[in-house]
């Protein structure tokens, strides 16, 4: 019968009564699968509805389909060891090993087959004849679909224990009229076409539905970006939607001159030893430097100057000369900075994004490196109040409209603030990052008119990547141990895009 035939055949029996997918398929002698096929179709334009209705029968096994034929393995052993017996070798020579494992045993529980005790091993019969073949039989009902005629606990053992029969389910579907029910499937259009609109008959008509069935794609195989990477992007553009330029970080090897000395962080400072920081073993010393600037800065570390009394120190060059792995990239605002004064100071708004890296304990939250996100700002007269009102704004694009500023303190910034932000997803203020105008030690030097200020703040990449992807460890996120299955199904990045659901009183 023809898909339409099949059509007219189904929508007429349906509009006698509620029809049953498996009969009418049986009755048009179809397949099951075809009337499936059509009725979905029917019920994507409303002609019909269903409702699904599980079915099960037993069904035997393609092992027990044999058996059928050639009897249960057990009666298989039995045919098989002579009237007189044979040694168990040569029986397990003649049948299969299920006939052999399964079957012998089974027959020696049936006291139809026994061992020879003592010597070669050997086999024999403990009847001369089987009187009947149960589980053949038994299997024999369960085709004819009697099922019913066999003692549930032996139904039960075909079932579990000898996983001889099976237990198919299907679905089967009873059809009903539907809301736009009728005889014949009006062609439903699918596109509005020109005529329609002159003529106005789109009016009344019902085009037909689009069938968006999931999955129906298949999945692209592609490159997949990390959730990083996507979190970096919503930074970049928020930076750039600011009028923000991005910084060159593409040197993770600094020397300790741009990361540490330009910031008038002495030479003495902790966090120039070792412990939170890499030393270069090859290249070990830094080939080149702006020598004039230098030897300001080395004057500003040793005496100050403008006003400063510097560090007080003697400031050693071969100490700057140290190649590092750079431990911020507020090196490379200082490199960008220096060269804005070089070049004749003009406003200007730089922001950088990379890999910073830090001798520190791993643990849940921080690696050896991390990404850093650094804004800097320099105009005249740039005050703190400034600074706080660009936080806001940058902060309120992350979907962070609840900020909160703490007094801090950084090397190269006077004053400084650590940030704290209301999470509206985390219900909870979270540290976001921290700020501060550098210091007229870090700036005079450079050759940066006294009446300019640079305001700076700093957060981290993996911080909101961790919060907005739900990663609770680091490791999850970045490194060797990451699985390379959650780039792939990671969800866009909605940084920003958090609907701001509460305000918190001030007052707390
Ligand atoms: O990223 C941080 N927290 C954060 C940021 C965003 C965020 O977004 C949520 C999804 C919405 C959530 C959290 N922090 C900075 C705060 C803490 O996590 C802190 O414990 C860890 N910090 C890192 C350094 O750890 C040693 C984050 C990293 C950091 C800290 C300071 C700076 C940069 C990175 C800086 C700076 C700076 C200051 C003045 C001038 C110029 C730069």
């Amino acid at each position: 019968m023809d898909d339409a035939a099949l059509e007219k055949a189904l929508l007429l029996a349906v509009s006698v009564g509620d029809v049953t997918s498996d009969e009418f398929a049986e009755q048009s002698g179809v397949d099951h699968k075809k009337v499936i096929g059509l009725m979905k179709s029917l019920e994507a334009s409303a002609l019909v509805r269903s409702s699904a209705v599980d079915r099960s029968a037993l069904a035997l096994t393609p092992e027990s389909e044999t058996y059928i034929v050639d009897g249960s393995p057990e009666a298989q052993a039995f045919h098989a060891v002579p009237a007189d017996g044979c040694s168990l070798a040569e029986f397990k020579q003649a049948v299969s090993k299920t006939v052999a494992e399964v079957g012998f045993k089974q027959a020696m529980q049936s006291k139809w087959l026994g061992m020879v005790k003592g010597g070669e091993p050997r086999v024999e019969r403990k009847v001369d004849a089987i009187n009947e073949d149960t589980c053949q039989t038994q299997l024999k009902l369960i085709q004819e679909g009697k099922a019913g005629d066999i003692d549930p606990k032996d139904l039960e053992s075909l079932i579990k224990k000898r996983k001889l029969v099976k237990q198919d389910t299907w679905k089967v579907y009873v059809i009903s009229k539907g809301a736009e029910f009728s005889l014949e499937r009006k062609k439903q259009p699918t596109d509005l076409t020109r005529e329609m609109l002159q003529d106005g008959t789109w009016r009344d008509e019902t085009f037909k539905a689009y069938n968006l069935v999931p999955g129906a794609g298949a999945m692209p195989s592609g490159g997949h970006v990390h959730p990083l990477l996507k979190v970096r992007q919503q930074f970049r553009e928020t930076f750039l939607q600011l009028g923000f330029a991005e910084m060159p970080t593409n040197n993770f090897v600094e020397s300790g001159f741009w990361n540490f000395d330009t910031l008038i962080q002495p030479q003495m400072h902790p966090a120039r030893d070792a412990h939170d920081t890499f030393f270069m073993k090859t290249p070990a010393v830094a080939n080149r430097a702006p020598e004039d600037y230098v030897e300001r800065v080395k004057t500003m570390h040793e005496v100050g100057g403008h006003g400063s009394i510097g560090h007080q120190y003697a400031w050693k060059r071969t100490e700057a000369d140290k190649n590092i792995l750079r431990t911020h990239t507020t090196a490379v605002s200082a490199r960008c900075l220096h060269k804005l004064a070089k070049d004749g100071f003009k406003p200007a708004k730089y922001f950088s994004i990379d890999r910073v890296f830090r001798n520190e304990a791993v643990d849940r939250t921080h690696l050896a490196e991390f990404h850093q996100v650094e804004g800097v700002i320099c105009d005249k007269n740039l005050t703190l109040g400034d600074l706080i009102g660009v936080l806001h704004q940058f902060f309120a694009r992350l979907g962070m409209t609840q900020l909160r500023f703490k007094p801090a303190f950084n090397p190269y910034t006077e004053p400084s603030m650590e940030i704290f932000a209301y999470h509206p997803m985390l219900k909870k203020w979270v540290e976001v990052g921290n700020s501060g105008m550098f210091r007229p030690e870090m700036m005079l030097p450079m050759g940066m008119p006294p009446d300019v200020n640079v305001i700076a703040w700093g957060l981290s990449l993996e911080r909101p990547t961790m919060i907005m992807y739900g990663i609770d460890n680091i490791r999850d996120l970045f490194g060797s141990k990451m699985q390379l299955g959650s780039v792939k199904n990671n969800p866009f990045c909605r940084l920003g895009l958090i609907e701001q659901t509460e305000t918190v009183k001030a007052t707390q």
